[in-house]
């Protein structure tokens, strides 16, 4: 069993390649949690959700997030009414938040809720919460402590960070399917997702950073750096603001005794080879996913190199 771990929207295409490449039963995709919120009344688990829309094949590809060809008078009803607007939830989105939320209230647990929306949209890979247990994401900017979509959605990933906080993860459990997989997976794949806030919060959950050190299995990730970009979202923002270069070396010191490899872009072949003289093993390939081919070859990809590293 190989087992990805993703957070967003870069996540969420590796997580798609590895499905279109892997039978369902040799493939768990562990989804971050410490984006989760509570908002209007709802339990809102973005990233859990944008995996589930790309692998239904009904992502907004505009966005990445939400549900495509989605209509908004449910946010223009909240408006009106003096609710909050600065989290946009589409109609169609709304039921899987409504859903969702009824499920947990009679007990059941985050595990078992996404597999039924996965089942739901036919999709025949497991998606699975890093935890059952809430993990809460707090960005630090200087003296401010800032909840996840506060700073991400609502203050538009202004505030200077100065590090990240994950409320509940010592305390977490992982979920029931990565205590049953991980010990024995096959590999472990960090999809390109950010470092820091989706890969992070995961590998903020003690026992499961103790699995990974006993692991007997190869791990590799995929950088979500290229030149000194983020191929989406605030990560290079982050790596620049916490005092780290923006190269994908620092990405590699960053996730040094975690992983066995590292996978960076063709156009990043020289700090590849520097990164190989610093001892990890690299491949250098082209990481940019635009098409769904795309996705399916970095993921046959990042399966051999790992399987080389065995
Ligand atoms: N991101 C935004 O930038 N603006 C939004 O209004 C927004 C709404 C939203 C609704 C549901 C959902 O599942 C995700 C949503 N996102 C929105 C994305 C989300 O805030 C981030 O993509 C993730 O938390 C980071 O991976």
């Amino acid at each position: 069993m190989h087992v990805a771990l993703a957070g967003g929207v870069g996540g969420a295409k590796l997580a798609l390649g590895l499905a279109r490449i892997l039978p369902p039963e040799d493939l768990l995709i562990v989804v971050n949690t410490g984006d989760d919120f509570t908002h209007l009344g709802m339990r809102i688990c973005p990233d859990l959700d944008t995996v589930t829309y790309t692998l239904a094949g009904i992502a907004n590809p505009e966005t990445g997030w939400g549900v495509r060809d989605e209509t908004w008078e449910f946010m223009e009803r909240t408006g009106e009414s003096g609710g909050e607007t600065w989290f946009r939830i589409g109609d169609r989105d709304l039921e899987t938040h409504r859903a969702r939320t009824a499920a947990l209230a009679t007990g059941e647990s985050l595990s078992s809720v996404t597999d039924s929306l996965r089942r739901s949209y036919g999709i025949r890979h497991r998606i699975v919460p890093a935890s059952d247990d809430e993990i809460r994401t707090i960005v630090l900017s200087k003296r401010e402590k800032i909840p996840f979509q506060d700073y991400f959605v609502r203050r538009a990933c202004e505030p200077p960070v100065t590090g990240f906080e994950f409320e509940g993860a010592e305390i977490a459990a992982p979920a029931p399917a990565v205590l049953e997989t991980l010990p024995t997976a096959t590999s472990l794949v960090i999809c390109p997702s950010n470092p820091f806030v989706s890969i992070g919060p995961i590998l903020a959950v003690p026992a499961f950073r103790s699995i990974l050190e006993k692991r007997s299995f190869p791990a590799v990730a995929v950088s979500p750096i290229v030149g000194s970009k983020a191929l989406k979202g605030p990560a290079a923002k982050m790596m620049r603001e916490l005092g780290m270069p923006v190269n994908v070396a620092a990405l590699s010191r960053y996730y040094r005794g975690l992983i066995d490899g590292l996978i960076v872009d063709e156009t990043d072949r020289t700090e590849a080879a520097a990164i190989e003289r610093m001892g990890q093993s690299v491949l250098a390939t082209g990481i940019v996913m635009n098409t769904d081919l795309d996705k399916a070859r970095l993921a046959s990809q990042t399966l051999d190199f790992a399987n080389g590293l065995a």
